[in-house]
C-alpha cells in the first residue's frame, strides 16, 4: 500500500512537472509573438500613436502604485472613426470574460482593431464590451473591514448620482448594474445618471430601453454641455436620498461598499470618499491600489496621491477598519450627506468642464467646518485614462486654468498670490473670473483661513510659508540645486540642475527651519547610500540638511557636495554627502526668490 501510494506520488509529480514545463513554453510562446508583433507595431508607428498626446502626470510611484489624475490634453472624440463606428452599441459579452474582475486578453489581431478604437474612450472598449455588465467581482476588502457589523436600518438612504458625457454604453452599464447588485435595496434610494449632452446614438433610446425596467434608474439630460459641476448639481438638485453619493460613468463598486460610506456620511461633517482601485484601461482587470495614500496637489495644483502623514498611518495600523482624514479628494467619487452638501454651497456653478472641482471642495470643507475622509473599506474601481477622450469647448488650458483660478482666488489666500505668481496663463485670466458669490459663501459660513487647513489638515505639506525660506540653492561652482524634470513626484538620483529665473519653479526650493530641503511634488533631498536622492518627504533624518556658514550638514556631520567628474563622456553632476573639506564644491549660496 504504501509503495504504491509512493509510485502513484512519484507519477503525480512527474505529470504536474510535465505540465508546468507545457504551461511554460505556451506562455514563451504568447510572450515571443506578442513581443515580435509589439516590434513590428512600434516601426510602423500607425495614426493611433500620433493621435495621443500624452501630458505629463501619469506614473507608477515608489510602491507600484499609478498616480494619475493630472492634467489633461483634450481628446478629439474619437480621430478619424467613422460616425457608424463611432455611434455602434457593440456590446457582446463573452462567457466568461473579466469574470471575477480578471483580465481579458485580446488576440494580436484582436488588438489592431482595440487600439484603433482606444481614442473614442481613452480605454480598451474591445475588452469592455465583451465583458458582462453582471460580472463578478472580488471582494478585496480587509479582513477587518469584513468583519464589521452595520446596523442596515439605522442607515441613511443614497441618491447614487453619475454623471456622463459619451461614456461607452458597457461601461455606463456595468456601473448601474454594480450598484444594482451590491447595494443593500432598503438603502439605495435611486440612481441618476445625468446626461451632460451625449452625442452618441447608443445612448439615447438604447439607454433608455436598457435601465427602463431596472427600477430605481433615472436618467435626466442635459441638451447643452454643463461639464461635471453642472451636471452633478442636476443630479443633487433631484435627488431624494438623505445622502448623495457621487460615482464617474466608468467604475465597478464591489460588495460592502455602500454601507462603510453611508455610516460615515450619516454624521453631516464629512465628505467620505471611498478607496478608489484601479480597473486597467486596457484589460478592465480590478486591480487593488496600495492601501497608504492620501489625497493633496502640488505647487501647480495638480492633483496627487501622496503617502500620508506618520500619525495617519499609525492610526490606519490601529484601526485598519475606520476613516483616515485626507486633505484632498480625487473628486468623483464620494457621499455626502444632502443637507451638508448644500449647507456649504453645492458646487461653485462657474466651473466648467472638468477639473479643479475636487480641490475647491475639498478646501471648502476644511476651511467651513467639515472634514475630507477615506474609508478603507468601501471599495471602489475606476478606469484611470492617461488622456481625456472628449472635447473642452474653448481649449482644455482655457477650461482648466479659468477653474483653477477661481478655486485659488476664492480659498488659497497669500497661497493664490503663489500660485498664480509661478503660472501666468492662469494669472492672466484671474480678472475675468466672477467669484464674488463664493467669497460671499466663505464670508457667510465663516471659514477658515487655507493657513489654518495648511496647518492643521496637512501639516506635512512642502508649499512655502512665512517660516520657510524659499529660493534657489547655487554651489559656487554653478548649477543648482534642483530635480531633474520630466518625473513628477518619482524622485530619484539629485543631480545638479540648470539655475533658472525666479519664475522656474524647477530650481526653486522651500528650505524649512528644521532642515529639510523640498522641491515641489512633495520631494526632499535626502542622504542616500553614497549619492543624495529625492525622496517623498518624511520623518526621515537623512532628509535634515543643517545650515552651517555656506555648508549644507547632514545630521552625521556630512557637507554636501557637487561631484564634479572631469571626464568628457559623464553629462550627469551627481550630489552627494561627503566628509567636510576646505573645497568649493561644499560651498552653496543661498538666493532668496519672493515666493509671492
Ligand atoms: O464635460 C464633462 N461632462 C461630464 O459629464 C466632462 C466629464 N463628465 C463626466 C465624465 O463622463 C465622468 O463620468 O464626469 C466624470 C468625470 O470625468 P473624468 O472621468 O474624465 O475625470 P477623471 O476621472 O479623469 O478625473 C478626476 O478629476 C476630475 C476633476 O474634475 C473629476 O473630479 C473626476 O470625477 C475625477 N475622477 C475621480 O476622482 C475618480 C478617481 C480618479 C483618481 C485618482
Ligand atoms: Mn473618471
Amino acid at each position: 500500500m504504501e509503495i504504491r501510494s509512493f509510485i502513484c506520488r512519484g507519477r503525480k509529480k512527474k505529470i504536474i512537472t510535465l505540465l508546468f514545463i507545457v504551461m511554460f513554453l505556451i506562455n514563451a510562446m504568447f510572450y515571443v509573438s506578442f513581443e515580435l508583433y509589439n516590434t513590428i507595431k512600434k516601426r510602423h508607428k500607425n495614426q493611433w500613436y500620433k493621435r495621443l498626446h500624452f501630458d505629463q502626470d501619469s506614473y507608477v510611484d515608489k510602491s507600484g502604485m499609478r498616480v494619475i489624475v493630472g492634467h489633461y490634453v483634450g481628446g478629439n472624440s474619437g480621430g478619424n472613426l467613422s460616425q457608424e463606428i463611432i455611434n455602434a452599441n457593440n456590446y457582446a459579452p463573452v462567457e466568461g470574460a473579466g469574470e471575477g474582475g480578471r483580465p481579458v486578453q485580446l488576440s494580436p489581431r484582436e488588438i489592431i482593431t482595440a487600439r484603433e478604437l482606444f481614442a473614442l474612450h481613452s480605454y480598451n472598449i474591445l475588452v469592455g464590451d465583451r465583458i458582462n455588465i453582471n460580472r463578478s467581482l472580488p471582494d478585496v476588502r480587509s479582513e477587518s473591514c469584513k468583519e464589521v457589523q452595520y446596523n442596515i436600518d439605522n442607515l441613511p438612504t443614497a441618491s447614487i448620482i453619475i454623471v456622463f458625457h459619451n461614456e461607452a454604453w458597457s461601461t455606463l452599464m456595468r456601473t448601474v448594474m454594480s450598484v444594482i447588485l451590491r447595494s443593500p435595496p432598503t438603502l439605495l434610494k435611486q440612481i441618476i445618471l445625468v446626461d451632460d449632452a451625449s452625442e452618441r446614438k447608443y445612448l439615447g433610446k438604447e439607454l433608455d430601453d436598457a435601465v427602463s425596467n431596472l427600477g430605481k434608474v433615472q436618467i435626466l439630460r442635459s441638451l447643452e454641455r454643463k461639464g461635471l459641476v453642472g451636471a452633478r448639481l442636476i443630479g443633487a438638485r433631484t435627488a431624494t436620498g438623505d445622502v448623495l453619493v457621487f460615482l464617474d460613468a466608468h467604475c465597478e463598486v464591489t460588495y460592502g461598499w455602500l454601507e462603510p460610506l453611508l455610516e460615515r456620511a450619516g454624521s453631516d461633517d464629512v465628505f467620505i470618499c471611498p478607496h478608489i482601485d484601479l480597473l486597467s484601461e486596457d484589460t478592465l482587470a480590478y486591480t487593488k491600489s496600495i492601501d497608504a495614500h492620501w489625497g493633496a496637489f502640488s505647487w501647480r495644483l495638480h492633483f496627487r496621491w501622496l503617502m500620508p502623514s506618520t500619525e495617519v498611518m499609525i492610526h490606519k495600523s490601529e484601526n485598519p477598519s475606520k476613516p483616515y482624514p485626507t486633505p484632498a479628494m480625487a473628486g468623483g467619487l464620494f457621499a455626502v450627506r444632502k443637507s451638508l452638501f448644500w449647507r456649504l454651497g453645492g458646487y461653485d456653478e462657474g466651473m466648467l468642464i472638468w477639473g479643479a472641482e475636487n480641490l475647491e471642495l475639498s478646501w471648502r470643507a476644511w476651511q467651513c467646518g467639515a472634514r475630507v475622509e477615506i474609508t478603507p473599506c468601501s471599495r471602489v474601481g475606476h478606469i484611470f485614462r492617461r488622456h481625456s477622450p472628449y472635447k473642452y469647448p474653448g481649449g482644455v488650458s482655457k477650461v482648466l486654468n479659468a477653474n483653477l483660478a477661481r478655486a485659488a482666488s476664492v480659498w488659497m489666500d497669500e497661497w493664490a498670490d503663489f500660485f498664480f505668481k509661478f503660472n501666468p496663463a492662469v494669472a492672466a485670466i484671474r480678472d475675468q473670473q466672477e467669484v464674488g458669490d463664493r467669497v460671499d459663501l466663505r464670508k457667510n459660513l465663516k471659514c477658515k483661513s487655507f493657513e489654518w487647513y495648511l496647518t492643521n489638515v496637512w501639516p506635512q505639506h512642502f508649499f512655502p510659508t512665512k517660516d520657510r525660506w524659499f529660493g534657489r540653492i547655487r554651489n559656487d561652482k554653478g548649477g543648482c540645486i534642483g530635480v531633474v524634470s520630466g518625473t513628477p513626484g518619482l524622485g530619484g538620483p539629485a543631480s545638479k540642475v540648470r539655475c533658472g529665473s525666479d519664475l522656474d519653479l524647477d530650481s526653486l526650493l522651500v528650505y524649512t527651519q528644521e532642515g529639510k530641503i523640498m522641491a515641489d511634488e512633495g520631494l526632499c533631498l535626502e542622504q542616500g547610500n553614497g549619492r543624495a536622492v529625492w525622496k517623498s518627504c518624511g520623518d526621515n533624518r537623512k532628509q535634515i540638511w543643517k545650515q552651517e556658514g555656506p555648508r549644507l550638514k547632514t545630521i552625521d556631520g556630512l557637507c554636501l557636495t557637487l561631484v564634479i567628474n572631469h571626464s568628457a563622456d559623464v553629462t550627469d553632476t551627481p550630489l552627494t554627502a561627503k566628509r567636510c573639506i576646505k573645497t568649493d564644491e561644499q560651498i552653496w549660496h543661498f538666493e532668496r526668490v519672493p515666493w509671492r
